[in-house]
């Protein structure tokens, strides 16, 4: 167990009290939800469950194969060998949290509406089985507990998120313009920034390369299309460091000659970026940010409600779309809560022209006491490479 392991431990038990929970139960496989490497620190993949009780030691349940490798980092594990010894042991480990425990399991109710997916982690198959086995358990959703545990970052958390950001800013500005050369295919560049990626973490989702006119779509799928002169090259990418992601687009564009519609789409970008990050400051909502960011583009002469077609920004941790306070329209009740300190969130402004190409500057900040830190900072002039 690392020190930043031990710190989510202690916090979620000091939640878990809080709310009056006994304990927290992860039941998983094939790292399918987050919170298992949250707690863990590594990823295991056979089916596990893992109790945080309110108090004591973190209990781990799973197959021989996984076993050591958990005793090795200092937890409490109990090893299984069929579906049925697995029943037999969660029912008596469970059962140890006092009679007719309160747990909080990872699904979320009404799950669409409710707009809080990053909690929704449970297949309806282990949900289904768990209602079956623990029948004197009283089972509620995670989700109130989860959004405190995980919307506010810890120094230590921080740090780490400061790190995969310094990473990832270290492969733009060092890596990335070697890559980039005439006939190249996206796939290729991507391929190229993953293996930097890896080399000190592994990539926070999956890398978008987008050129020319590709880079109209915000989420474009990295395809074997050849870069050529003249194109729009965005990338979207982020080294996710122990667990904790970093995720920083940067537009370029490859040759010297740009266009001047292009100048234009990244000035304006630029400004957003800037002026959103100097208003973002703790209490402030998230669809103020996101208004603000609207009107610099709007007084460049882009207008928003066609061109910028997502939120500003989301928050930032163990998933890339991290949970807790949002940068985005009122449409979106988690840009409607005042920002907390000790909050991570992307600063992204984008503008989309369909048959032109695509601009889009995304940053990392933090709220601090005061306003706001950035991590990472767009170049003022779009760079020809
Ligand atoms: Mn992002």
């Amino acid at each position: 167990m690392l020190d930043i392991e031990l710190e989510v431990i202690e916090r979620a038990q000091k939640l878990l009290k809080e709310f009056g929970y006994d304990g927290w139960l992860i039941v998983t496989r094939e790292n399918e939800d987050v919170h298992s490497r949250y707690v863990l620190g590594i990823r295991v993949y056979s089916t596990h469950a893992i109790i945080v009780p309110k108090e004591g030691d973190v209990m781990v349940l799973i197959t021989r194969m996984e076993g050591a490798m958990l005793r090795d980092r200092g937890f409490d594990v109990e090893e299984y060998s069929s579906g049925k010894t697995f029943i037999e042991k969660l029912k008596e480990k469970v059962s140890d949290l006092g009679e007719n425990p309160k747990i909080v399991i990872n699904y979320v109710e009404n799950s669409i509406l409710a707009g809080k997916g990053g909690f929704d982690k449970m297949p309806v198959g282990i949900f289904t089985s768990l209602k079956t086995i623990l029948q004197n358990v009283s089972l509620e959703s995670a989700a109130p507990f989860l959004e405190k545990l995980r919307s506010i970052k810890t120094p230590k958390e921080i740090k780490k998120i400061e790190e995969a950001v310094k990473a990832t800013i270290e492969i733009f500005e060092n890596k990335i313009p070697g890559f980039i050369t005439e006939g190249v295919t996206e796939k290729e560049v991507g391929a190229k920034i993953n293996f930097e990626i890896n080399k000190v973490g592994e990539p926070s989702f999956a890398t978008i390369v987008a050129s020319g006119l590709n880079s109209a779509y915000p989420h474009h799928q990295t395809s074997k299309k050849k870069i050529a002169k003249g194109d729009i090259v965005l990338i979207d990418m982020g080294v996710k460091l122990d667990g904790y992601c970093a995720d920083i687009t940067r537009t370029y564009q490859f040759g010297k000659k740009g266009s001047e519609k292009i100048e234009q789409m990244y000035e304006a970008v630029y400004d957003a970026n800037k002026e959103a990050i100097e208003i973002l400051k703790p209490g402030i909502m998230g669809m103020e940010v996101d208004k603000t960011a609207r009107e610099v583009l709007k007084k460049h002469g882009f207008d928003p409600d066609k061109f910028f077609i997502h939120g500003l920004g989301h928050p930032l941790g163990i998933e890339t779309h991290d949970v807790g306070a949002m940068l985005s329209t009122e449409a979106n009740p988690y840009a409607k809560i005042p920002i907390p300190v000790g909050s991570v969130l992307t600063v992204e402004p984008g503008l989309y022209i369909e048959g032109v190409g695509g601009i889009r500057l995304e940053d990392d900040i933090v709220v601090t006491p005061e306003k706001c830190r950035p991590l990472s900072y767009s170049p003022r002039e779009l760079i020809h490479l």
